[in-house]
């Protein structure tokens, strides 16, 4: 029997994933834009075969991880490596260190990655990959001790022109470093296949600063579409992290009050905005492992709980998924005027909903935190060049990727004058994705 529906498609995700809720909220989100824009209206038998070939990664790898930890104790893990889809380049997407960390949230994240990657318009397929490790609480040494445990599992399957990972939540550049030091260990090879290294190793300039960034660049050039401007607006910003952090950074540059920071214990509010001191402090905090509530910042108060009910006009959630349900979405919605996702699908079905009905201009992870892995490319190409950019050239690149993925989304996402930014983005990456798979006889 042929399929020969969206919603048969579904149907099938459904019975076969049933466990992995969050895989399905992000094939069900895009499925719909797929529903929505009628693409598939006319899509033959074998089209409909190629879509759901897309749904399915080309391959999982999971392997234990076994380390040692400070009391000398055997300690065991799962790393996994998602590798969703090659039809446009090497797997690319980030490792995931987190005690959260399972197949549905990685398989969930390495969908989205490909739409992303599609989007930034660079020569990269989409993955994503991770462990179950708890960094909270590890030493130096424990955190060395399991990227190199780590890295000896996973070299097997990664290589410059195959799959090349970078960061993500609970892995940053100190990590990238122990993973990259193991690689070259092991291989005897200093190929760059890791991004966000340290620049002295081969990293590029503004990676650590990309992705947050990149989030300003995009709500600048939505604000800009619709006769708005981000300058003297309020901002809620989610998260204490990296994409947090440099958010909130280039949110000030623009001329953007930020209300707030958070990470999973509550958040600080200062009402008349966080300066550049404060929110270089609090990062230098989080980095040393400091939870929120024992940051001292002048002028903010510090609350528990979720940031949501503070009252701003642009919200930019920058921590995690379904950090913001649909009771949120609607405090939210009394005041926004712009949301902006720099976490990767931070607002459940319910939120999304809310946005639409609501009329807020909203951008969905996939379209405006595609920033990071945008000068991840760009360091990949640097390193088979062996040569660096400079700061300049990259943050030039940078704003124009970020235009680019702005104006996709307009051409596909524009209804009756209106811009659906997540219809706009899942149907712009989509088609490239899929062309290059029929085109590759898959
Ligand atoms: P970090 O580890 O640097 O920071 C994560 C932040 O989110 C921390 O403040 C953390 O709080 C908070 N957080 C994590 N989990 C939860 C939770 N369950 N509830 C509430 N807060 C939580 O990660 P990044 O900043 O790199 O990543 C943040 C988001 O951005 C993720 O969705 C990631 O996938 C996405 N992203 C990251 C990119 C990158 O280049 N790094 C690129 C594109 C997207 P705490 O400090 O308490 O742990
Ligand atoms: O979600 C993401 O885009 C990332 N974590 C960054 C991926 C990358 O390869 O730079």
């Amino acid at each position: 029997m042929y399929v020969m529906s969206i919603a048969d498609i579904k149907a099938g995700l459904h019975t076969k994933y049933s466990h992995q809720t969050i895989f399905l909220q992000a094939t069900d989100e895009f499925l719909k834009s797929l529903e929505e824009s009628g693409l598939a209206d006319d899509f033959s038998d074998e089209e409909f075969r190629r879509l759901e070939r897309l749904l399915v990664p080309e391959r999982i790898i999971s392997f234990r991880v076994d380390w040692i930890d400070d009391v000398g104790k055997l300690q065991s893990n799962i790393g996994y490596r998602v590798q969703f889809n090659s039809a446009l380049g090497p797997y690319k997407g980030g490792l995931r260190f987190d005690a959260t960390v399972n197949e549905d949230v990685l398989k969930f994240l390495g969908f989205e990655q490909i739409f992303k990657n599609a989007l930034t318009g660079l020569q990269l397929g989409g993955g994503k990959g991770g462990s179950d490790f708890n960094p909270k609480g590890k030493s130096d040494n424990e955190i060395r001790s399991f990227c190199q445990a780590f890295m000896v599992k996973l070299h097997h399957h990664i290589g410059l022109e195959k799959d090349v990972p970078a960061g993500d939540i609970g892995v940053g550049g100190r990590e990238i470093g122990y993973l990259y030091g193991m690689y070259k260990l092991i291989t005897n090879s200093d190929e760059g296949v890791l991004t966000g290294k340290d620049e002295l190793f081969g990293g590029s300039c503004q990676r650590t600063e990309a992705t947050g960034y990149g989030v300003v660049y995009f709500a600048e050039a939505m604000a800009m579409h619709h006769a708005l401007e981000l300058k003297g607006m309020r901002a809620v910003v989610s998260g204490a992290g990296n994409v947090a952090t440099y958010t909130a950074l280039k949110l000030l540059d623009k001329g953007v009050t930020v209300l707030t920071l958070s990470d999973r214990g509550g958040y600080l509010h200062k009402p008349d905005g966080l300066t550049e001191k404060d929110i270089k402090h609090v990062s230098q905090d989080k980095n040393k492992g400091i939870e929120l509530k024992n940051c001292t910042v002048e002028g903010a108060i510090y609350n528990e709980g979720a940031v949501w009910g503070v009252e701003a006009d642009a919200y930019f959630p920058c921590a995690t998924q379904n950090e913001m349900n649909e009771a949120a979405a609607k405090q939210v919605a009394k005041s926004a005027k712009l949301v902006v996702e720099g976490a990767n699908m931070p607002l459940d079905a319910g939120a999304q909903k809310v946005m639409k009905e609501a009329g807020i201009l909203y951008a969905p992870g996939k379209a405006a935190n595609a920033g990071g892995v945008s000068v991840s490319g760009i360091e990949m190409a640097q390193n088979a060049g062996h040569y660096a950019w400079t700061c300049e050239q990259i943050d030039g690149e940078l704003q124009r990727i970020m235009q680019y993925i702005h104006l996709q989304c307009v051409e596909c996402g524009t209804e009756d004058g209106k811009v659906d930014y997540v219809k706009g983005a899942n149907i712009a990456g989509f088609r490239r994705v899929f062309e290059a798979m029929r085109k590759l006889g898959w």
